[in-house]
């Protein structure tokens, strides 16, 4: 079975939970005294997707500000970015739309874009209404999840949801990530893997 690279960053405000979550996709674990991350942390995980292996190089950044220029080294040559928003933290929404920016600026052409409301565990104190949300990412052409880290909610179905919107490698495609351009997601049909 032929294995592909697939390189993907997490960016959002720090404290969203970006490191919880590639903890519960990756080690299945959940830690409630994680640290901020300093710089970026680095992952793998392979998954079946058709007749193909998805190997994702998982690049989790810092989102405290003082780390914001370091963001382009993770997000260049990305197939995919999770961009990840706290439901209780309203702010925490408004800084991801500000990544999805940088990156219809600076990012890659066909990146795939994942917008992630983690914390779902904690709906009594949300902020930020999953329509509004859903609104969003469509606008942008975006998959959408709301997550819990913590009480691993959504987790494995949303890099299931990046897998499938990465098309199979067809021979003349060698070297093209054939994903939808940003922005231009939802205006074309999408090639599905598995
Ligand atoms: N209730 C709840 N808490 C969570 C969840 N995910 C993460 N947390 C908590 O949120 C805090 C921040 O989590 P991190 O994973 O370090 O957040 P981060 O986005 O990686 O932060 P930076 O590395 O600073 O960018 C920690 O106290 C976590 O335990 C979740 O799904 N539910
Ligand atoms: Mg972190």
């Amino acid at each position: 079975m032929a294995i592909r690279e697939l390189k993907v960053c997490l960016l959002g405000d720090t404290g969203v939970g970006k490191s919880s979550i590639v903890c519960r996709f990756v080690q299945d674990h959940f830690d409630h005294n994680i640290s901020p991350t300093i710089g970026a942390s680095f992952m793998t995980k392979t998954v079946p997707c058709g007749n193909e292996l998805h190997k994702f190089l998982i690049w989790d950044t810092a989102g405290q500000e003082r780390f914001h220029s370091l963001a382009p080294m993770y997000y260049r040559g990305s197939a995919a970015a999770v961009i990840v928003y706290d439901i209780t933290k309203q702010d925490s929404f408004h800084t991801l739309k500000k990544w999805v920016k940088e990156l219809k600026e600076h990012g890659p052409e066909n990146i795939v874009v994942a917008i992630a409301g983690n914390k779902c565990d904690l709906s009594d104190t949300r902020e930020v209404a999953m329509k509004d949300a859903k609104e969003y990412a469509e606008s942008i052409g975006a998959i959408v999840v709301e997550t819990s880290a913590k009480n691993a909610i959504n987790i494995e179905e949303l890099f299931q949801d990046i897998s499938r919107r990465i098309p199979p490698l067809i021979p003349h495609q060698n070297g093209s990530n054939g994903a939808m351009k940003l922005g231009r997601q939802s205006l074309q049909p999408t090639s599905r893997c598995c």
